[in-house]
């Protein structure tokens, strides 16, 4: 039983230059550390980030709550760990530490624990059998770049069992989108959004359109697929019972029917929140429309909570669900979750946030949990720390 002999927290970057922290647990002489990352689209249902005083207060309240009380107590206790934070914190919801310090703390118990046992953390955790697939942001808007899309996230998933394979060929789909975008619009500036994704200046189908090609060129010449996929982010630009477009606005039935026109037209593997967070029936009904080849994924609609999940099961809402550890706020929380899922036989996709540190362990998470994919950039420092981690535990469990 390695006990948690010290615990710090500090304040760090994230990659929007806002504060966030990552926790230090010492058990022995071990120390393992994680640190929380934090979202721009935030769904209504996601537990609180920070307590109303900021990450400030949430960083007091542990040094004066969490790390007495957690001192002293077997690492390898998971479930332990998690419901003194939870009863720490007394609310439901995690307002009073904040979910962010929650999870990073969650997160470094759980690392300090397989470090102990001389294990990769995702063995620790019992899995390693499959690899997820990447999902990798190539165009985005929304939140997340100002001046682009209105939809958020124009991704590709190379379907390749491999992660060093996969990684590779999203980012060769990041190289050749920008390269026709440089062709198609000579005189404009190209950036990138908070994620890495390049921000021009396109319509909706547009970047559908430059993506889709961009993965079949790339998929014909490495030789496996590569699908476009969207995370829509819907709940955004929906607004008064209408979706907002820049140039349209639709009714929530004209909106199912649009997406499902584009799941057909390009071949969409994945589509993640293409509907309002509350509408449990509309995604009911846009399942029942494109279910059988695509992924209609639940980001906000589910908010990685398992109450909210089992809603969405019981009334056949989305065939997948987006799984962020800090929007419940602990690892036991999150498992809950997947296995919830994973009963009901939806597939659980891991993902980062769009304010990201270079912590690495959703990596381990995604590969513990037999993820079918693991959404978390295509390039970029703090999205290539999870991508090259999984290139690690290939070799790992490869050698
Ligand atoms: C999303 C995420 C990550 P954010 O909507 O899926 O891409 O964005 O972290 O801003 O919620
Ligand atoms: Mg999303």
């Amino acid at each position: 039983m390695p006990a948690i002999e010290a615990l710090r927290i500090r304040k760090i970057l994230d990659s929007r230059g806002d504060a966030t922290v990552e926790v230090d647990v010492r058990a022995g002489d071990i120390v393992a550390r994680a640190a929380a990352p934090s979202g721009a689209s935030r769904g209504v249902h996601e537990v609180v980030a920070w307590p109303a005083g900021g990450v400030d207060e949430g960083i007091a309240r542990f040094r004066t709550e969490i790390a007495p009380r957690l001192k002293g107590v077997d690492a390898e206790a998971q479930e332990h760990v998690d419901r003194i934070l939870h009863d720490l914190d007394g609310t439901p919801d995690f307002a009073r530490i904040g979910g962010n310090v929650a999870v990073a703390t969650s997160l470094a118990v759980a690392k300090v624990a397989a470090a102990a046992a001389r294990k990769p953390l995702f063995a620790h955790l019992g899995g390693g059998r499959t690899f997820p697939f990447p999902l990798g942001n190539v165009i985005g808007g929304g939140r997340h770049a100002i001046g682009g899309t209105d939809i958020q996230e124009f991704l590709c998933l190379a379907q390749h069992p491999s992660p060093s394979k996969s990684v590779f060929a999203n980012a060769k789909v990041h190289k050749a989108v920008v390269a026709t975008l440089r062709k198609r619009l000579p005189q404009d500036p190209i950036g990138k959004g908070d994620e890495g994704a390049w921000v021009a200046k396109l319509s909706n189908e547009d970047a559908l359109a430059v993506l889709a090609d961009a993965c079949r060129g790339v998929s014909r010449e490495a030789g496996f697929p590569i699908l476009p996929a969207l995370d829509l982010a819907a709940s955004e630009f929906y607004r008064d019972g209408k979706y907002v477009y820049r140039e349209r606005s639709l009714t929530p039935d004209r909106q199912v029917e649009f997406v499902a026109g584009l799941v057909e037209s390009y071949g969409l593997a994945l589509l993640e929140d293409p509907l309002d967070q509350e509408d449990f029936a509309g995604y009911a009904r846009l399942t029942e429309l494109v279910g059988d080849t695509c992924l209609v994924v639940g980001d906000d609609l589910f908010a990685t909570n398992p109450a909210r999940l089992e809603e969405g099961i019981s009334k056949g809402a989305a065939n997948a669900i987006l799984i962020k550890p800090n929007q419940i706020g602990t690892l036991t929380d999150t498992r809950t979750t997947v296995g919830l899922a994973q009963k009901a036989g939806y597939r659980t996709v891991m993902s980062h946030r769009s304010g990201e540190t270079t912590d690495e362990t959703i990596a381990h998470l995604a590969v513990a949990f037999g993820s079918y994919a693991i959404k978390t950039g295509a390039v970029g420092g703090e999205r290539i720390a999870k991508l090259n981690e999984l290139i690690r535990i290939e070799e790992y469990l490869g050698g």
